[in-house]
């Protein structure tokens, strides 16, 4: 760190100042100044999801972007990584209602062969919040991981997350055994990632492509407004 970064005080910052300077605190791996930035904007009455998206997915699109061009390695993304996470715990209890009624249970986890976990938190933070029960099966799933969870927790949901064009295929192989088994139309299937798309959702026969966090939770809530109508109905 240089002298005159040492000199910045970040209260002493205004908003826009702050949110800048924690873009580049996410970029050098800062985590203690990630969590004290994000203490400050909260103290501040920022909304707990304007400083994750604001500050934090702000700050890590930046940090991909430099990763993508070569300017930044995985050393260093990961430490940016790990400072974002530490933002994010700070957050989620704040983004968790409590006592909220449950809406609908969720299995969620990274395909296999993919370790990127940020995103998939996220939706699992937001889901939360939202009144959703959340099984996290963390990253680097099998097809088995997801059917045994499946069998086990009986959600309604079934999220899948990849980050990576190699692995964004494999989300077709857990719904094919899926469809295999006779179990595919028992849940609903969301799929979302930096390079997933629509059309790739509907080529893999998902029931919807979540472009971020808040659409995964809106489309939720959509199914399962669709599925308690048709169990009235039926
Ligand atoms: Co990786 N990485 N990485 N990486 N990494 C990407 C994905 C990449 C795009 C970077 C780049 O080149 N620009 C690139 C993929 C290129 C490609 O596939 N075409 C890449 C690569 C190449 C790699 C490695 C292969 C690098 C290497 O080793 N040479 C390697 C792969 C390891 C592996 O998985 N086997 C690797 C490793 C890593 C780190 C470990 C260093 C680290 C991960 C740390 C961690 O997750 N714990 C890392 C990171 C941090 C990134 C970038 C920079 C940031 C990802 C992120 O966290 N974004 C990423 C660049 C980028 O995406 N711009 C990159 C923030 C997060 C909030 O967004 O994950 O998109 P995102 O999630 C969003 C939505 O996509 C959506 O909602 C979320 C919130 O709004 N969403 C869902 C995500 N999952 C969902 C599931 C749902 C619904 C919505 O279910 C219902």
């Amino acid at each position: 760190m240089s002298d005159e970064e040492d000199d910045i005080i970040l209260s002493e910052l205004d908003d826009e100042e702050l949110v800048a300077q924690m873009f580049d605190d996410l970029y050098d791996g800062l985590k203690e100044e990630i969590e004290e930035g994000v203490n400050i904007l909260l103290e501040r009455k920022w909304e707990p999801y304007d400083v994750l998206t604001k500050a934090l997915v702000g700050g890590m699109t930046i940090v991909g972007n430099d990763f993508r061009d070569g300017i930044l390695f995985v050393p260093e993304v990961l430490l940016a990584a790990n400072a974002m996470k530490g933002g994010m715990a700070i957050l989620k209890p704040l983004l968790i209602e409590t006592g909220a009624p449950r809406v609908g249970k969720m299995v969620i986890g990274t395909v296999k062969g993919d370790i990127h976990d940020i995103g998939k938190n996220l939706v699992g933070m937001m889901m939360e919040g939202a009144g959703f029960e959340v099984i996290d099966l963390g990253i680097n799933n099998s097809v088995e991981a997801y059917l045994d969870a499946l069998a086990a927790e009986t959600p309604d949901i079934l999220g899948m997350s990849a980050l990576l064009t190699t692995t964004m295929p494999y989300m077709k192989v857990v719904i094919d055994t899926m469809v295999e088994k006779g179990i595919r139309d028992d849940y609903t299937v969301l799929v979302g990632g930096a390079p997933l798309n629509e059309e790739f959702g509907k080529a893999i026969g998902a029931d919807a492509y979540c472009r971020d966090a808040a659409v995964a939770v809106e489309t939720a809530k959509e199914f399962m407004s669709r599925k308690h109508n048709q169990m009235a109905a039926g």
